[in-house]
């Protein structure tokens, strides 16, 4: 339940915090209805449940100008600018990768570390980056899933299936998240651990954690308030969530496909970890020009071992 709240507090903080920066910025051009129909939204349907209707609420009319006959003016119907599609992912290779570059982008990623253990140091690196970024972000959501949650907990009614089962997201809308997803490792999740509101990795799956050193919210958006699920790292659980938001406008800000949170990870095991971005609005991505549609792409990091093929 803490953890449930945790969440749900941080997203629908950002998005309220959002709606006041979004209409302070618009100089009375804007649609604060919409806006706040925006943020209740979030704010009444808990985690996980109104992705879409978000992701695509246009939140300004910004395109509109005087210098237009009356009459174009009479037949033009109301324009909402489309705002930019961007992509969230993550890459687990991050040579290259600035606030404002990025190099390529690995899929999946080899790392070898002799004898693994958790020592809270972090022993590598993975960047969330975004792509299609051209108006820099004014806030952002990212929760990172990097381990099984819920694995092997009973279904309520139709299981999860598939990459619904890499996030810590009630994807299918039934109260439980991850329900009917397949045990990983030797110990299954059971009873408590597996209520509609657990979004931990209870039985320890992890065999990375989300290290202090190494790890920086605030890449692109530097001067930012950060916000951290768990207060700061380490985080352990299996999922890291983190935001960002400006309160004050007049801070700088980098617009461009770059890192948007480095990961530093303290690897403790051999093996395939999954990371996946979870979907809106844990994953959420915003500009002046409001909040955008955003695709998600997740990644692999093959420790000691080779990459599928
Ligand atoms: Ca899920
Ligand atoms: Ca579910
Ligand atoms: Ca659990
Ligand atoms: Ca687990």
């Amino acid at each position: 339940m803490t953890r449930l709240l945790r969440a749900f507090t941080l997203a629908a903080a950002l998005l309220g915090l959002l709606t006041i920066v979004a209409c302070a910025g618009e100089e009375g051009e804007g649609t604060p209805t919409t806006q706040a129909t925006a943020a209740a939204t979030s704010a009444t349907a808990g985690v996980g449940r109104t992705p879409a209707a978000q992701a695509t609420t246009a939140p300004t009319s910004a395109g509109d100008e005087g210098g237009r006959t009356p009459a174009a003016q009479a037949t033009a119907a109301p324009t909402i600018p489309a705002l930019g599609a961007i992509e969230m992912g993550i890459d687990p290779e991050t040579t290259g990768n600035t606030a404002s570059t990025l190099g390529t982008l690995e899929r999946c990623a080899r790392v070898d570390v002799p004898s693994p253990a958790f020592d809270g140091v972090s022993d590598y690196n993975i960047d969330v980056y975004v792509k299609g970024d051209t108006q820099a972000p004014v806030a952002y959501d990212a929760w990172v899933t990097y381990a099984a949650v819920n694995d092997g907990c009973p279904a309520a009614g139709d299981p999860e299936t598939g990459d619904q089962c890499l996030n810590s997201f009630d994807d299918d809308g039934d109260g439980y998240i991850n329900d009917g997803c397949p045990q990983v490792g030797a110990t299954a999740e059971s009873g408590a651990d597996c209520d509609g509101h657990d979004q931990d990795d209870d039985d320890g799956d992890a065999i990375v954690h989300i290290a202090a050193p190494g790890t920086d919210t605030l890449i692109k958006m530097p001067g930012a308030t950060s916000m951290v699920e768990t207060g700061t790292p380490p985080d352990t659980d299996g999922t890291f969530g983190t935001g960002a938001i400006y309160l004050d406008p007049t801070k700088s800000r980098i617009a461009g496909d770059g890192v948007l949170v480095r990961l530093g990870l303290d690897i403790g095991g051999s093996g395939l970890v999954t990371f996946a971005l979870n979907p809106p609005p844990l994953s959420a991505y915003a500009s002046g020009a409001g909040l955008h549609t955003v695709t998600l792409a997740s990644a692999q990091l093959a420790i000691n071992q080779d990459c599928p093929q």
